[in-house]
């Protein structure tokens, strides 16, 4: 069959609007391709949080969700599936791309039951992480996980971790492709233009260790504060937070305890993650599990080496030992040593930052991966 690479496509793309690697990717990527000419509709329950601005051929249609005195809780799973019915009708759409299996590829799956011969659209399901590490194991979501990634036209994931984890969890037997999340080099890169400095964050010069997260137990705040705590023993250093979620308040706590609250900063949820990156010596990300590590990606391509462990897709992404280090999940005192010596050592230090830069540039640019993705589309539409 031969595919005609010129023939601009009509894509859905549904995926959580929050802040989030998922959200972030899918939303990145619909831009990308809109500024290639395909026709973009965003399907979700609010604006994708990097879609602010305007953007040509790109359109959001809103999934609203009504509220009955029946429902204790609103089935936005059937919202969802009848608002991407409307939109692949309306709009003529050649494929429905989501992101995150629960409930997204269910919903897509819905729609394209209710649509049957009428409109041939293809559905692909990106896996992202927890939606089969965490979500899709659980027993209330495990067959319909399994239901809805077996029904989709075609399946990628966004690691070889993650790939081999939805075989062997849910026995998917639907051939997986793996294509990686990818990072804007452009945007993401040392001395790019800046909205903070370093010496906002480190008015008295130390070292700047960075945390990026939504602060869900799975990032492990307590092992953050703790390596911290010892790397601030050794040498001067600050730690600067980003992100919210449900473990802040006990990183918080645990940096009082230990001594540190005057050295860290809790900057909570930011939209400048570029500029804060520009501003850090070292990410540390000491996650219990990881599927991919958007955030590692984005500190590596800004020439910052990382400290995280070895919990799935952080080994795909970090060269152990060139581009940062990898420990096991809560080895607190090899993350500090680590963390030190790379500190302390300027041209070891000069050599893990470049060898960052050049991998993110190698393997992980937004243009290579949405090449991908496009090849990915026209070998499922067969066009
Ligand atoms: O961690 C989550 O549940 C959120 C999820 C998301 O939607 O951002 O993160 C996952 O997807 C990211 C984008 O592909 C990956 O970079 C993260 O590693 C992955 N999180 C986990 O596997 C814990």
């Amino acid at each position: 069959m031969t595919i005609d690479n010129s023939y601009k496509l009509k894509i859905g793309i549904t995926c959580y609007p929050t802040y989030g690697g998922s959200g972030v990717l899918a939303t990145e990527l619909g831009k990308k391709l809109a500024e290639q000419g395909h026709e973009i509709h965003f399907v979700s329950y609010a604006l994708p949080y990097r879609l602010k601005g305007f953007y040509h051929n790109v359109y959001f249609h809103e999934v609203r969700v009504s509220s009955y005195p029946l429902f204790e809780y609103q089935p936005y799973t059937l919202s969802l599936a009848v608002k991407m019915y409307d939109v692949i009708q309306e709009f003529n759409l050649d494929l429905l791309h989501v992101h995150y299996a629960i409930p997204h590829a269910t919903s897509a799956w819905i729609a394209k039951e209710m649509l049957g011969d009428d409109h041939p659209v293809k559905v692909i399901t990106t896996l992202h992480g927890t939606d089969i590490t965490l979500v899709g194991q659980e027993e209330s979501f495990k067959s319909i996980s399994r239901f809805s990634i077996e029904h989709s036209d075609g399946v990628t994931a966004v690691s070889r971790f993650l790939h081999d984890q939805t075989v062997q969890a849910l026995q998917v037997t639907k051939p997986i492709e793996i294509i990686p999340n990818f990072v804007d080099t452009e945007l993401f890169k040392r001395n790019s233009k800046c909205d903070c400095s370093r010496e906002m964050l480190s008015p008295d010069g130390s070292k700047v260790i960075i945390h990026i997260s939504n602060m869900r137990p799975v990032k492990r705040l307590q092992d953050v504060i703790k390596v911290f705590a010892s790397v601030s023993r050794q040498l001067k250093a600050r730690l600067v937070m980003v992100g919210d979620g449900p473990e802040r308040a006990g990183a918080h706590r645990l940096a009082e305890e230990l001594g540190v609250c005057d050295r860290v900063t809790f900057l909570g949820a930011q939209e400048s993650i570029a500029s804060l990156l520009n501003c850090a010596d070292l990410a540390l990300q000491p996650s219990a599990s990881e599927s991919f590590g958007l955030s590692i990606l984005e500190a590596l391509s800004t020439g910052v080496p990382v400290i995280s462990t070895r919990c799935g897709g952080p080994e795909e992404v970090v060269l152990d030992g060139q581009s940062g280090y990898l420990s096991e999940v809560g080895d607190v005192e090899q993350m500090s040593a680590d963390a030190v010596r790379l500190l302390r050592d300027e041209s070891l230090y000069k050599s893990f930052s470049a060898v960052a830069r050049q991998r993110a540039l190698e393997n992980f640019t937004i243009q290579k991966v949405t090449a991908k993705y496009l090849n990915y589309y026209r070998s499922i539409l067969g066009r």
